[in-house]
């Protein structure tokens, strides 16, 4: 049975008029490495698959036959999942536990139905050539963890996400994934009047130690990402932006351990750009990841929408060029469909149209990186750093300094930032 009505694989074809890539040819070779191997894709298995289209107003609105039953629903979610997989071409896909099978009455019952279905993907994924960017367990819609998961009161909650990372870990581990996520949406509080701060923060420091000593003990070479955002669902969350969860990793020896995976949404809600947050994830070392998916700018809410603005989706794969590119990273759309959109088609579209979006940004990013124009601007401006006195200051003290400043009579003229220059070059290759 198809679910996408026997849709074929999507070619790519700059002049089609149906589903087809106009942008995103695989095989293009952009900066020395095929397009497919920049962006790596990524399907998220929650938002196509296991989202029903509610909203706080109402429920559902999807209507897809895996709906509402048990391990042979769950199998036939599967089946649709990878067929999309093999008609979009993508190379990787992403899951949480929640995601692909169902609960059980028991953590014994659930990863018995979680450890039968991994055991069909690595079927499917032997016969296909979709691989795993990440993993992750949803430990924030079971009402168990509406207080925490690691930062839980009740230690109980904290013994059952330490089973359920292990498990997820293991599974990850199993299938080669590249990345293990770890995204607290209920790592925070609600109100600091029932909250200890101090040992919230303790256990979760002591929880990812943990993760990251048994990525080593199974021998599992993928990178373990943390997921920041600063609020949704938790009014304040731990992990609020690249800088903070940056913080944290150093307190606890872990800054070298563990990087970032940046979603778009994640970092306006934090008040800051996308690529501020990716630029300072790369001059901090810790760029993992990316989740493509933006908000809508008028709700304020995390509407996980499928990117389709390329200026903005240009500047992110330009700070990521200028990383180097992805390492075990990716492109994963944690985007969901509008709840209107209700065909298989829809789906697909979606999805099509933000790998266009992206190719389109990155192939922008990389002309923007080989002409060089912003860089040079960037340097020009830093120019006076070459100098031999300006490098001494940087390991001088402040009277030294200062009387340079008196000997010398130093007097800085101001110099134009030139924005609009830059905004004008940027518009050029966008
Ligand atoms: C929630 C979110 C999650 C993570 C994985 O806002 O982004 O889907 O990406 O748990
Ligand atoms: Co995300």
């Amino acid at each position: 049975m198809s679910f996408f009505n026997g849709q074929s694989p999507l070619a790519y074809d700059p002049e089609a008029q149906g589903l087809a890539f106009r942008h995103y040819d695989p095989e293009e070779v952009v900066m020395g490495k095929r397009m497919e191997d920049h962006l790596r894709f990524a399907v998220a298995y929650w938002h196509s698959f296991a989202w029903e289209g509610g909203d706080p107003f109402g429920g559902r609105t999807f209507d897809r036959p895996w709906f509402d039953g048990g391990m042979e629903a769950a199998r036939m979610k599967a089946d649709a999942a990878f067929e999309m997989f093999e008609i979009l071409g993508v190379p990787f896909f992403c899951w949480h536990d929640a995601d692909i099978r169902p609960e059980g009455d028991t953590f014994a019952e659930s990863k018995a139905n979680f450890d039968a279905i991994i055991d069909l993907f690595e079927e499917k994924m032997e016969a296909s050539k979709v691989r795993l960017l990440w993993g992750t367990a949803n430990m924030f819609s079971s009402r168990r963890f509406m207080s925490g998961a690691a930062t839980n009161p009740d230690p109980d909650v904290f013994a059952w996400s330490a089973a359920t990372v292990k498990t997820c870990l293991d599974a990850t581990h199993r299938l080669g994934g590249q990345n293990y996520v770890l995204w607290g949406g209920r790592e925070g509080y609600e109100t600091l009047l029932n909250t200890d701060m101090g040992a919230e923060l303790e256990h979760m420091g002591r929880f990812l130690s943990m993760v990251v000593d048994y990525k080593h003990k199974i021998g599992f070479e993928g990178t373990i990402l943390i997921e920041p955002k600063p609020q949704e669902p938790t009014k304040h969350q731990y992990d609020y932006d690249v800088a903070t969860v940056y913080g944290f990793l150093q307190r606890f020896g872990l800054e070298n351990e563990v990087k970032v995976n940046i979603e778009q949404g994640h970092a306006i809600l934090a008040g800051h750009s996308f690529e501020h947050e990716l630029a300072l994830a790369r001059e901090l070392g810790v760029l993992g990841s990316i989740d493509m998916n933006r908000n809508d700018y008028q709700s304020g809410w995390d509407t996980d929408q499928f990117p389709n603005n390329v200026p903005e989706v240009a500047l992110a794969y330009y700070e990521i060029l200028k990383a180097g590119g992805f390492a075990t990273g990716g492109t994963n759309f944690d985007a969901k469909l509008r709840r209107q959109s209700l065909d298989p088609e829809d789906l697909i579209a979606a999805h099509a149209g933000a790998m266009d979006v992206c190719a389109r940004g990155l192939k922008a990013a990389a002309r923007m990186i080989e002409d060089g124009a912003l860089e040079e601007a960037r340097k020009a401006r830093y120019a006076g750093w070459e100098t031999p006195e300006a490098k001494a200051m940087l390991t001088s003290d402040l009277d030294t300094i200062a009387e340079r400043v008196l000997a010398e009579g130093i007097d800085p003229q101001p110099r134009s930032g030139r924005q609009e220059i830059l905004e004008n070059i940027v518009n050029r290759y966008v």
